[in-house]
């Protein structure tokens, strides 16, 4: 289909590059880090959401490639931002089902990081839960147990899909994603607080899970989210996905 060959295209022609979204700290509102979403440019030059070429995610050639080329251009900012002193905290990358297929997938991963020359633990892996269905969960287990070894594990979008509680006991994750979809509706006319979220913050605290909220866009989410003890946030509020040459200026210095 069209989204396969606009996929092929960008990824022959060098067009597809990481942006960077800054996640912060609810306690202390500073910045602890940048989630890396895809994006990619037209022959016209014009950037492109991942949407766009979604299906490319479900493919296992053209996943792979997208992974591997994040992770390329991934590490060549962070060596820049490291001889330069930024403070970048910990870049969150994604991954999507079909890279798990190849059983390397988290030497690879490590491999990256090692070759330029930096620290597992300034990254944190995103997956989605459609990770853990239909596949060999033991296989599973052993590449996030492999690729933990440093790297942090996010469950991305949580709560839609396939949600189910026995992939939280039976996969190790470090990090729960809120998805933004019961974010958003925190604050509106229908919607003071969220019994979902507050289900979930108090059970990622009993399990000792690091929870993060996403699609926050306005202070009385971040203060609502923040009242219930939910340690990160991410969205428009805090920052819109940007270039690699936008990060610096949110960033403190030394580390
Ligand atoms: O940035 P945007 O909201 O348009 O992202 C749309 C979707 O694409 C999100 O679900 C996001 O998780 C996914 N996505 C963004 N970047 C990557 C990537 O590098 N790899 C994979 N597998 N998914 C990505
Ligand atoms: O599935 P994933 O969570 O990785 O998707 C993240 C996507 O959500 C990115 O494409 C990003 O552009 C988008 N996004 C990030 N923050 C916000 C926000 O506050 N509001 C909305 N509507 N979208 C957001
Ligand atoms: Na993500
Ligand atoms: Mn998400």
């Amino acid at each position: 289909g069209a989204m396969l060959s606009n996929a092929r295209q960008a990824l022959n022609g060098d067009r597809v590059l990481p942006f960077y979204q800054p996640k912060l700290c609810l306690k202390t509102g500073k910045v602890g880090g940048f989630e890396a979403l895809l994006r990619w440019r037209s022959p016209e030059g014009e950037i492109q959401s991942p949407g766009s070429i979604a299906a490319a995610f479900e493919d296992v050639e053209l996943s792979t490639r997208i992974t591997n080329r994040m992770l390329e251009s991934i590490m060549r900012d962070c060596s820049r931002w490291k001889s330069k002193g930024v403070a970048y905290g910990r870049i969150a990358f994604n991954a999507s089902a079909p890279d798990f297929r190849q059983g390397d997938f988290a030497e690879r991963m490590l491999g990256y990081i090692s070759a330029a020359d930096l620290l597992p633990s300034r990254f944190e892996l995103e997956v989605t839960e459609s990770v853990f269905i239909g596949h060999n969960a033991e296989r599973i287990v052993r590449m996030l147990g492999t690729l933990r070894e440093g790297v942090t594990i996010a469950l991305d979008d949580f709560g839609t899909g396939y949600a189910s509680l026995t992939h939280l006991q039976q996969f190790p994750v470090d990090v729960l994603k809120i998805d933004r979809s019961f974010v958003s509706p925190i604050g509106s006319d229908a919607c003071s607080g969220s019994a979902v979220v507050d289900a979930v913050l108090q059970m990622a605290r009993s399990l000792g899970i690091t929870t993060v909220a996403e699609g926050v866009e306005t202070l009385q989410q971040a203060e609502y989210l923040r009242a219930r003890g939910c340690d990160i946030g991410q969205g428009f509020l805090f920052g819109r996905p940007s270039g690699a040459g936008q990060l610096p200026d949110l960033c403190g210095r030394g580390g």
